[in-house]
C-alpha cells in the first residue's frame, strides 16, 4: 500500500497558510483571520477522495523568531548531512519553555518526515530589516 504524502504548510505569519490549507484539503472550517497569530497549534488536514486519502496537509503557525531559530541551527550543526538531526535537537531542547512555542509546532511536522509548502505574498513581501523579539 502506498503512503499518501504529508506536507507542512510554513511560512511567516498572516501569509495565508491556512487559505492555501483550506483550499486545498477543500474544508471551510478552518479558521482564516486579518490578524497575525491566528493558528497557533500544528493540525493535520486529510484530502479524502472515495475513502482514499490522497494527503495531508498541516497547517502550522506562523515564525515567530525566525532569524533566532537559524543562529541556533547554525551554531549546533556541524555539516549539511546534520541538518535534520539539528533540527530534532532544536524541538526536543526548546519545547516546552515558552521562548519557541509557535517554531517547535512548525517544524515538529518535518522532523517526522514532511515535505514543505512554503507560503509568501508576492505582493506583501517580509521586509528585511523587520525586527523580532
Ligand atoms: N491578498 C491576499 N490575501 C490573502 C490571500 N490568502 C489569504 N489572504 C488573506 O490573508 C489573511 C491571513 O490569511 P490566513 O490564511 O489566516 O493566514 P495564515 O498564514 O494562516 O495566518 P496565521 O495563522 O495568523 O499565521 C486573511 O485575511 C486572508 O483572507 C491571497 O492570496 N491574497
Ligand atoms: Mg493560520
Amino acid at each position: 500500500m502506498i503512503t499518501a504524502p504529508v506536507f507542512a504548510v510554513v511560512g511567516h505569519p498572516n501569509k495565508g497558510k491556512s487559505s492555501v490549507v483550506a483550499t486545498l484539503s477543500q474544508n471551510d472550517a478552518i479558521a482564516i483571520a486579518l490578524e497575525p497569530g491566528t493558528t497557533r497549534q500544528r493540525q493535520a488536514y486529510p484530502l479524502s477522495v472515495d475513502g482514499h486519502t490522497l494527503y495531508t496537509l498541516v497547517d502550522t503557525p506562523g515564525f515567530q523568531r525566525p532569524r533566532r531559530v537559524l543562529e541556533w541551527l547554525q551554531a549546533h550543526s556541524v555539516s549539511a548531512s546534520d541538518h535534520a538531526q539539528t533540527v530534532q535537537a532544536f524541538v526536543t531542547q526548546h519545547r516546552g519553555d515558552g521562548r519557541f512555542t509557535d517554531e517547535c509546532e512548525l517544524l515538529a511536522p518535518l522532523i517526522d518526515g514532511a515535505g514543505i509548502i512554503y507560503v509568501s505574498m508576492a505582493r506583501c513581501p517580509t521586509a528585511p530589516n523587520t525586527k523580532q523579539r
